[in-house]
């Protein structure tokens, strides 16, 4: 289920599988507050991390079959919150829609370009492997992917550097949280932000 409440910045989505259940709330104009209880300790702390810089409320709850693989779980987050902003953006009028943040961590450095024109692309170049908490770092990506197809955006994320996978990861979802601000930011040009007087 779906929803955009009224003319407001505000979205609720509610997400049942055989293998997830989440419910996601975002308030575009909110100050980055964030309650992430998702199963997954450092999917919770990554996207803290995005709702925190990206400047808007989100709530996230859920839970998912972790003891198959959390890959359904990481996946079906993408998509409930890639919904949600998708819903809370409305017809995107008026915002800035392109943008690009670099973030450091300590001796990581991660950038992340954003185009929120409904053209789902993710070009995803950071290496990780191995265990980040109890995550297998391989499965960030689907996360990344699931956000790009359901925002409806094209995100190209580059780790420019870093030895330390917590700063890593962590450096790109906070690369993230700026980029969206910016991106979803009034301040484009009156209208549809395209060229083409429609998006995709
Ligand atoms: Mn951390």
């Amino acid at each position: 289920m779906r929803s955009r409440c009224g003319l407001s910045r505000r979205a609720r989505v509610d997400r049942k599988s055989k293998e997830t259940q989440l419910s996601a709330r975002i308030d575009l104009d909110g100050r980055g507050r964030s309650e992430v209880a998702t199963g997954l300790p450092f999917l919770d702390h990554m996207l803290e991390q995005v709702a925190r810089y990206g400047g808007f409320d989100l709530r996230l709850r859920g839970a998912g079959d972790v003891h198959v693989d959390p890959h359904h779980l990481v996946e079906d987050a993408g998509i409930v919150v890639g919904q949600a902003l998708s819903e809370a953006l409305g017809d995107r009028e008026g915002i800035v829609r392109f943008a690009s943040a670099y973030a450091p961590l300590d001796e990581s450095l991660a950038r992340v370009v954003i185009d929120l024109g409904r053209r789902p692309f993710l070009s995803y170049n950071v290496a990780l492997k191995g265990r980040i908490g109890t995550l297998e770092s391989e499965i960030v990506e689907e996360f990344w992917r699931a956000l790009s197809i359901h925002l409806g955006a094209t995100i190209h994320v580059d780790l420019i550097r870093g030895r330390n996978r917590h700063h890593i990861a962590e450096a790109t979802f906070k690369a993230l949280g700026l980029a969206l601000r910016a991106a979803m930011a009034a301040g484009g040009a009156p209208g549809v932000p395209s060229s083409k007087g429609v998006l995709g």
